[in-house]
């Protein structure tokens, strides 16, 4: 069993309803078993700040052996698209239905290849990703053995009940 980490986020229509869809999506992935789900958090928009707040959620993945990085990806992108997702290649950080950012698997580093970057390469700056990830693995540690936790103590970030501010 490979573990691996997904964060949902979505910002348009009814993100709720959308994160639930997404969810539903990846536990019916041939291979895969939805093994964990943080709670969802109301968080402030990172990159861009002239958009609507946004809904994440975090997912603890349990993938068979047979499964590589790549295949998970290509998949996730797939119910993406599948659940209405338009990628605009211009912009990277605006308003979307779904989003669904693999963010670990296993203790796989990936450097180089655009297409597909572990551990993903902006989780460390960002409480919208480490805040739920912690909820339901306290004690995560990186490929490189850094402690998630560690990352989430250098951020500025505000945690009022279920909401982010950053
Ligand atoms: N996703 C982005 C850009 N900014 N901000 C928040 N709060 N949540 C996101 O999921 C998010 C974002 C690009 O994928
Ligand atoms: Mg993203």
């Amino acid at each position: 069993m490979i573990q691996a980490f997904v964060c949902l986020g979505s910002n348009m229509g009814d993100a709720k309803a959308h994160l639930a869809r997404a969810r539903e999506a990846i536990a019916a992935l041939p291979g895969v078993r939805l093994a964990a789900a943080s709670s969802l958090y109301r968080t402030e928009p990172q990159g861009r700040k002239d958009q609507p707040w946004f809904f994440n959620q975090v997912l603890r993945l349990e993938c068979e052996e047979s499964m590589n990085a790549v295949q998970l990806l290509d998949a996730l992108l797939e119910k993406e698209a599948h659940l209405g997702r338009v990628r605009d290649a211009s912009d990277h950080f605006g308003p979307r239905v779904i989003d669904m950012d693999l963010i670990l698997f296993g203790g796989e580093v990936r450097h180089g290849d655009e297409h597909l970057i572990l551990p993903h390469p902006r989780m460390a700056e960002r409480a919208f990703v480490l805040v739920p990830l912690l909820e339901i693995a306290p004690d995560l540690a990186l490929p490189d053995g850094t402690e998630v936790k560690s990352l989430l103590e250098k951020l500025h970030y505000r945690l009022e009940g279920s909401s982010i501010f950053q």
